[in-house]
């Protein structure tokens, strides 16, 4: 039997643009349930977590903007996340802001050992407080998942790692902050930068990280913001970098982790209708969890 839970996270705190929040009802707008139906014998829609509408406020000591909602409401999503898989669905959560992860993995780690994690996506989102130059929580949460951040954050959950840095691949990085290249260098993190994509392909950079991961872990998350791809194909994200991950090649990537069967949870984020060309960047989300969950041309 597979079952899908399908969990909104409205989450715009971790970040200044207005309009993330409705990502998760941009995705469903977009035709979700409906695309993915086909592909499971159950799909629960566990509606959105509520966020409410709260002034965003940066703590100047801590340079963490929002930082008790958002260590709050992700606690939340774990829990809802961890109750998803413990009744054996297959948890899928849109975003809302890349802060959720933080809440995605603290639902997602505790049912493995050794939980791999597929960062696709512009930034390495491995800034912390000290490094980060915004104060804004959606750089940091890959950081936080290793246990490496404010307490608050890597303690949701009431364990840390969430993962291991030998667990983890980046995919698609392109924007990387001066403090996210050295810890990427001091933990061996395992990166595909958009000059490793250009030279061997996708196909190449996929084989790679699916053998890599297969002998490794015992189930692997796919984290995905749409802004590893190029903003002229998904331009309704906060953070747009040029030169991304085609449509095509991000497709391609969906398919082959389905043919491998690697992905035991996941998340697609970042995607703000409001800055968005006709929900263009909701479709391409949809397309890619149809072809992640099995969706075929033929
Ligand atoms: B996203 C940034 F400085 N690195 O920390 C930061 F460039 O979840 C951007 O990947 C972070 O969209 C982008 O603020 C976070 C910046
Ligand atoms: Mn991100
Ligand atoms: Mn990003
Ligand atoms: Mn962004």
């Amino acid at each position: 039997m597979r079952k899908l839970s399908i969990i909104g996270m409205p989450m715009d705190l971790g970040q200044m643009r207005r309009g993330v929040d409705m990502g998760p009802s941009a995705i469903r707008y977009a035709g979700v349930n409906e695309r993915l139906k086909p592909l499971f014998d159950e799909i629960h829609d566990l509606g959105d977590i509520p966020i409410g509408r709260e002034e965003v406020v940066v703590d100047k000591e801590s340079n963490l903007r929002n930082l008790d909602l958002v260590a709050e409401k992700n606690a939340n999503l774990a829990d809802k996340v961890d109750e998803a898989i413990q009744s054996g669905a297959f948890p899928l959560v849109f975003g809302g802001d890349h802060s959720i992860a933080i809440g995605t993995l603290a639902g997602v780690s505790k049912h493995y050992n050794n939980l791999g994690v597929i960062w696709y996506d512009a930034h390495g989102d491995l800034n912390t407080a000290e490094t980060s130059p915004s104060g804004n929580i959606h750089g940091m949460p890959l950081a936080v998942s290793m246990g490496i951040g404010h307490p608050a954050l890597t303690e949701i959950g009431g364990y840390a790692p969430k993962v291991k840095p030998e667990n983890i691949v980046i995919i698609g990085a392109r924007s990387l902050d001066d403090g996210e290249k050295i810890l990427i260098k001091e933990k061996g993190i395992k990166v595909y930068t958009m000059h490793e994509i250009d030279r061997m392909g996708m196909t190449k950079v996929m084989e790679e990280t699916i053998a890599y991961l297969k002998d490794r872990t015992d189930g692997v998350h796919l984290s995905l913001d749409l802004d590893g791809l190029d903003p002229v194909e998904a331009p309704g994200v906060g953070t747009p970098v040029i030169g991304g991950i085609s449509f095509r090649e991000s497709n391609l990537a969906m398919e082959m982790l389905e043919e491998a069967k690697l992905i035991t949870s996941a998340e697609f984020v970042e995607v703000n209708p409001i800055l968005d060309d006709k929900n263009k960047t909701a479709s391409v989300a949809v397309a890619l969890m149809a072809s992640l969950f099995g969706e075929k041309l033929l």
